[in-house]
């Protein structure tokens, strides 16, 4: 009886750990097409407007970080994808909050700067002379590899 309070008990415990660390996960999509990537220009806050990052946001309670993505995808650019592996490491932001990108393949839509100042298509040569936002400059590397 008591070991059946306690594994109750541990699996509730459990699910509020997935739910506590799933809020914290920012994702973002390396969306490739014939061998560039796609980066949005940031429009706020005003610290970080004019630069430039990976599309994407914060997952919300109760979503897979591949939902969110497909989510934050089809609101900043109006645009559909299939969410596929992880680029790249996780990289920590602020507030205990870790950026996730993972490769996205285009299946439907023109992607359109639908939130931010604008959208550009990268070549690899040009990836690293890019204003990235911080967490975005770390995974430059792993963004050159994949578009070679
Ligand atoms: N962030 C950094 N790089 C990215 C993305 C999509 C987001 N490629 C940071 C900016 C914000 C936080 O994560 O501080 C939440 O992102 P958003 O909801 O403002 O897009
Ligand atoms: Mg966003």
């Amino acid at each position: 009886m008591a070991l059946r309070v306690l594994e109750k008990r541990s699996a509730l415990l459990a699910r509020r750990c997935e739910e506590l660390s799933a809020a914290r996960i920012v994702v973002g999509a390396a969306i490739v097409r014939n061998g560039r990537l796609l980066a949005q220009q940031r429009a706020y806050p005003e610290s970080h407007a004019g630069q430039w990052e990976l599309p994407g946001g914060r997952v919300e309670d109760g979503e897979k970080p591949e939902e969110a993505l497909a989510r934050e995808c089809a609101e900043e650019l109006g645009v559909s994808v299939v969410v596929g592996e992880q680029v790249g490491p996780d990289v920590p932001l602020k507030q205990d909050m870790i950026l996730r990108i993972h490769a996205a393949e285009l299946v439907g839509g023109e992607p359109e700067a639908l939130e931010h100042n604008a959208v550009r298509w990268l070549t690899a040569d040009e990836v690293p002379g890019v204003d990235w936002l911080p967490a975005d400059r770390v995974l430059v590397p792993a963004l050159q590899a994949l578009l070679t």
